[in-house]
């Protein structure tokens, strides 16, 4: 198969920000009571802000209404930006950079599918903003992943067709919904969590082209 454009998830592929994502919940959780492990955190990992929420919820056994939800998701959002407004480059996951360089030289397009309503500013912070032909975030979305909705605005945006385009992913829920997408998807993480993946890799050092071009 010949790849025309690259679409990548955020948070696990490019950089780690669930480490944030869990000090801020667990930070409310503690707040509200209750313990919040890492373990648990796993459950999150590319859910939505306010899915994630009902989770933690879910684990603390508490019920509330809608308004103390939303006060409760911007009290953690405001904690966690605290932490990406201080992150630098030195924070982006190894391999990322050589990898959108040999795409880009390849004419391969880049773009960006995170359910992350932050990540325009992790970009910014990463200094990777310029990199990307189409950046799709948590804000110009109303399905989330398993929804391949994300990923079929980015091949939109590019101009490219679905079954021309490969997704990174390291959520299962990401997998899903690259595969519902008509694309192809590579995993990153371990095959027994995205086993439908086309193909799973360690993180995006361990990529090549070769690799691509095998799909
Ligand atoms: P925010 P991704 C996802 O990013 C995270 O994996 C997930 O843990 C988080 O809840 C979600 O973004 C929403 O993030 O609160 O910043 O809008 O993996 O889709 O890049
Ligand atoms: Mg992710």
């Amino acid at each position: 198969m010949k790849t025309k454009a690259c679409l990548f998830d955020l948070d696990g592929v490019i950089v780690d920000t669930a480490k944030y994502h869990y000090i801020a919940w667990r930070e409310l959780a503690k707040e509200l009571g209750f313990e919040f492990t890492e373990k648990d955190n796993e459950r999150l990992k590319g859910v939505s802000r306010m899915t994630s929420l009902d989770i933690l919820l879910e684990i603390g056994g508490i019920t509330l209404d809608d308004e103390k939800k939303l006060q409760l998701a911007d009290k953690k959002n405001e904690n966690y930006r605290s932490f990406i407004l201080e992150m630098t480059p030195e924070e982006i996951l190894p391999g990322t950079k050589d990898f959108l360089a040999a795409l880009k030289e390849e004419g391969i397009k880049i773009a960006l599918g995170s359910a992350s309503k932050n990540a325009m500013t992790i970009l910014d912070r990463l200094n990777l903003t310029n990199l990307f032909d189409a950046i799709i975030d948590g804000n110009k979305v109303s399905n989330a992943k398993p929804d391949p909705e994300v990923f079929l605005k980015g091949a939109i945006e590019l101009g490219i067709s679905p079954s021309e385009c490969v997704v990174f992913e390291d959520a299962e829920a990401g997998v899903e919904a690259a595969l519902a997408g008509g694309m192809k998807c590579i995993g990153i993480g371990s095959p027994e969590v995205l086993g439908k993946a086309n193909l799973v890799v360690d993180g995006l050092h361990d990529m090549t082209l070769d690799k691509l071009a095998s799909l």
